[in-house]
């Protein structure tokens, strides 16, 4: 086998490794809640879904305090968020890139029914995508998102579930990397259905194998993306209870033995888990006694957003308060990462994501 026409110039690759998004401490604010997802999420607190309503509660998150600085190091927007502007006629990138922070997009354009099984997906959204990258990047985007997803029962997920998703999941970070943004890979299994930890830990190997299998025949390079795994934990309806520490073994095991150590990050999603769930989970993961070299951190929604989202509750007189919780989930997340790392191999040049 011959090596392929590369794929990137050494120029590219130099401009992605510099993208440096996440670091020990450092994770990213995932506010890309698609249109139907930010519905849900305002009516569960009363709040109206308009444009307004959405601006609104986005440019609170955004405009939170100094505090918040250390530990975000980027932001995912949906596309209308990326063209809205904060009250003082900032777009909102340049609102998040103020205070430091990168922009990240989301790309997909949602999943799609996987024809041929039993209610499996694939994640749409290729169409167009290197004309809609290289817009965003000119826009003020340095990273991306796809979120592919993947689900535990007696029969799945299938191997055509898991390979098809790995392949979109290849495809879709080739196209961001040839116009100079950092795809973050998202394969989510999700925590639904009543498996237990070592099921869980099994598919997850499975799935993330195959993803790097596909990421490889796409020649990405893996120095200029970020993996977003779900952590790994038993189904949400298990009867068997594990603790932080079982749930972190089992998570760093998993990425171990499948996410090559050329990957700079790795940011958990919190799939559902309670704030203090995922903060106690990722704690444990920084602490779990297992070699990690990659930066082990966050991009959560929900566990990012749960209580300010709930203290604003749709009212402007209730931003502060929002704001407040927000700051203190932000800084529980970044707090772990300047606790002892056992085992911590990370190089000095991984260091700086
Ligand atoms: C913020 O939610 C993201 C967008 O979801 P939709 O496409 O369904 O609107 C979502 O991709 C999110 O980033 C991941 O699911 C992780 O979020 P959680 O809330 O699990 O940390």
């Amino acid at each position: 086998m011959s090596p392929p026409v590369p794929a990137l110039t050494p120029e590219q690759k130099k401009e992605l490794a510099a993208i440096r998004i996440v670091a020990p401490g450092k994770g990213i604010l995932a506010a890309d809640e698609s249109t139907g997802s930010i519905a849900k999420r305002l009516s569960s607190v009363g709040a109206e879904n308009t444009e307004e309503n959405r601006r609104w509660y986005r440019q609170l998150l955004f405009t939170a305090d100094k505090r918040v600085e250390p530990c975000i190091g980027g932001v995912i927007l949906f596309h209308e968020t990326m063209y809205q502007k904060a009250d003082d006629g900032r777009p909102f990138p340049q609102v998040i890139r103020d205070k430091g922070a990168l922009v990240g997009i989301k790309v997909d354009k949602g999943v799609v029914p996987l024809a041929g099984t039993n209610g499996e997906t694939t994640t749409q959204g290729l169409d167009g995508l290197m004309e809609r990258c290289a817009q965003y990047k000119k826009d003020g985007a340095d990273f991306a998102k796809w979120r592919c997803v993947l689900k535990i029962t007696a029969h799945t997920p299938t191997p055509l579930a898991v390979m098809e998703n790995a392949n979109v999941l290849a495809r879709y970070a080739s196209i961001c990397q040839q116009n100079g943004i950092v795809p973050i890979v998202e394969p989510e299994i999700l925590p639904d259905g009543d498996h237990d930890l070592k099921t869980c830990q099994y598919v997850t190997e499975k799935v993330l194998a195959a993803v790097y299998k596909a990421l490889s025949d796409h020649h990405v390079y893996l120095e200029g993306t970020l993996l977003k795994p779900n952590m790994v934990t038993a189904g949400h309806a298990c009867a068997t209870k594990y603790s932080p520490e079982e749930i972190a073994m089992a998570t760093v095991t998993a990425l171990r033995r499948t996410v090559p150590p050329a990957v700079p990050g790795i940011t958990f999603l919190s799939g559902g888990q309670s704030e203090e769930e995922a903060s106690l989970n990722l704690n444990a993961i920084n602490r779990c006694p297992l070699p990690r070299p990659w930066a082990l951190t966050f991009s959560y929604g929900r566990a990012l957003q749960a209580s300010a989202l709930k203290a604003w509750a749709g009212k402007k007189d209730n931003t502060k308060a929002a704001q407040e919780e927000f700051v203190k989930r932000a800084l529980v997340g970044g707090t772990w990462g300047h606790f002892g790392d056992i085992g911590d191999t990370r190089s000095s040049s991984r260091e700086r994501w």
